[in-house]
């Protein structure tokens, strides 16, 4: 084995989105460019020599050939230990809790999350530091600033690792111990849950049904739910991970988990349905003819929190990213804790939590997570869930529509225009953000503009500012309509419109959101010009 110093030149666009550094399998293919993203990794991280890293991936196209190169690199920057899961694998949420445990530096996970995997598909990499969360952005800002800089990368060259057997193996002075990817994500889980509760209420003849779309939850979902919970054979779907994810799109929402929703909707269909995302970190929550929106999903589980053995002493606080419903605000008003809104994306999470200002976060994109790791965390939801309504015994829709009627209906909606011209979408930002200071005070519809403006945010506990994080109008009676770019696309520009309006009468609380936010569609349309200047008459994606 010897160490390779390998002469390179730095690639335009490395650049962390909202989840790491994301693009087509085939551009990771060239060669240095993968290697020129880890070695800007290891540059800046201060103190690695010698400490643990912990490394998996999603399964997806690439994730072996991509270990095996971290891995090497790692044995050539000085790491003194990789803990890697068996086969590649390792969900996010249990790379965050894998780093927690065992105090490890920090964690890189190879994965494009939701994004389509294959030859033709998507491939990402993202860093995780010593808390187990996404890196912040001065960290991620650092490692691209890097990018730019590099003239050479370390790599051992030496044979591939044996990613199948447990166990160490020695890699020149880096020990590489190949662990099971399921132990201790479930042993963290029986510590919050009440594990018996739900097996009880699994036995007492509920059904329910876990897709885990071919991606990672799958060896996940098998353990704990059919094993541990003693759920029958079939409850899991689609439980093996595949490196296409067998051609489908690992994004658990209507669309893309259409299959299982057509199963839930059936009037005979299961009395419990939930789905992850490639990486494991989303979660879609489904009743009998009945879906949770992710905003109201994290309303329900603080309005619950209690119930459930983890969180029964209460919650410090919440937070949620900036355009998901204010569902949750208000359940912590009537709490009494705070509630923390902040950009999009999980990294703005990391302080608060560690702050211990807040107990529970949420993105309206599918994501829950808590303080028990710092990522959003899919089979977390699920089980949060279940463990609910092993404790009240209601359908989900009951438990639902309650909640509207103690709280009032947020009526959400986001409207997704995707693969747009980069030029197109950024003009009609540019344009709608120019236009901004003469909306407030106006009448536009029947509503009257409270504010408008650019979010951005100062973190409550390290003072960093972080503007332009999606246009915001605010009117009177707390709706509101919100604009964004999407970080994480890698074809084109993808169009983010968000939409929620509170609805205190019960009389209207069945009614569809598309029918009660009619008046916010159309406006949305009209301030942005969005069909005018895309050419689109409705959204690809509507969740
Ligand atoms: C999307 C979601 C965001 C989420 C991010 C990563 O980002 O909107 O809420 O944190 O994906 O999720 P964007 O910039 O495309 O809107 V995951 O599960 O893909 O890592
Ligand atoms: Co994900």
């Amino acid at each position: 084995m010897s160490l390779r110093i390998v002469p390179t030149t730095p690639f335009p666009g490395q650049r962390p989105g909202t989840s790491g550094l994301r693009k087509p399998v085939s551009v990771f293919q060239q060669p240095h460019y993968l290697e020129n993203f880890v070695q800007s990794i290891f540059d800046v991280l201060e103190g690695s020599a010698g400490q643990t890293l912990v490394v998996g991936g999603d399964g997806r196209y690439y994730n072996r050939e991509a270990i095996q190169i971290l891995l090497k690199m790692a044995a050539a920057n000085g790491i003194g230990r990789v803990l890697v899961g068996q086969g590649g694998i390792l969900s996010t949420p249990a790379v965050s809790c894998l780093i927690r445990k065992y105090g490890a530096y920090g964690g890189i996970i190879f994965s494009a999350s939701h994004n389509p995997g294959g030859p033709q598909g998507d491939f990402g990499i993202k860093y995780n530091i010593g808390n187990g969360g996404p890196a912040p952005e001065k960290v991620t800002e650092a490692i691209y600033a890097r990018t730019q800089q590099i003239r050479e990368y370390r790599i051992l060259e030496a044979p591939d690792v044996d990613l199948d057997r447990l166990g160490e193996q020695r890699l020149g002075s880096l020990t590489v111990s190949v662990i099971d990817p399921v132990a201790d994500y479930l042993g963290l889980m029986q510590r919050l849950f009440d594990f018996e509760a739900i097996r009880d209420y699994l036995a007492s003849g509920i059904r329910i049904a876990f897709d885990a779309m071919h991606a990672v939850t799958g060896p996940y979902a098998h353990a704990i739910l059919q094993g541990s919970l003693g759920a029958p054979e079939g409850s899991v779907l689609n439980g093996q991970p595949l490196p296409d994810f067998g051609g489908g799109h690992p994004d658990p929402n209507l669309v893309h988990a259409r299959s299982l929703v057509e199963l839930l909707f059936r009037e005979d269909g299961p009395d419990f349905g939930a789905a992850s995302d490639g990486d494991g970190d989303r979660n879609l929550i489904l009743g009998r003819q009945f879906y949770v929106t992710p905003s109201d999903s994290l309303a329900v589980l603080a309005a619950n929190a209690h119930r459930v053995p983890g969180y029964r002493e209460g919650l410090a606080g919440i937070a949620r990213s900036m355009p998901t419903s204010q569902a949750a605000d208000r359940v912590a008003a009537k709490l009494g804790i705070p509630c923390y809104e902040t950009p999009t994306g999980w990294k703005f999470f990391g302080n608060l939590l560690d702050a211990g200002k807040v107990t529970l976060c949420g993105e309206e994109s599918f994501g829950t997570g808590s303080h028990h790791i710092r990522e959003k965390d899919g089979l977390w939801a699920v089980l949060f869930w279940l463990n609910i309504l092993a404790v009240r015994r209601q359908p989900v829709r009951q438990i639902v529509e309650e909640h509207w009627r103690t709280y009032g209906r947020n009526v959400y909606s986001r409207h997704d225009y995707e693969g747009l011209p980069v030029e197109v979408a950024e003009a009609l930002m540019a344009d709608l953000r120019r236009s901004l200071p003469g909306w407030v005070g106006q009448r536009l519809g029947s509503q009257l503009v409270a504010y408008a403006d650019d979010f951005s945010y100062t973190d409550p506990v390290d003072g960093s500012t972080t503007s332009h994080q999606g246009i915001r109008i605010g009117f009177e009676d707390g709706s509101r309509i919100i604009y964004r770019l999407s970080g994480t696309g890698t074809h084109g520009a993808t169009l983010r419109v968000y939409l929620e309006r509170l609805e205190l009468d019960p009389a209207r609380h069945g009614l569809d959101p598309q029918v009660a936010l009619a008046e916010q569609i159309q406006l949305a349309d009209h301030l942005a010009q969005i069909r005018a200047r895309t050419g689109r008459q409705q959204p690809d994606v509507i969740t």
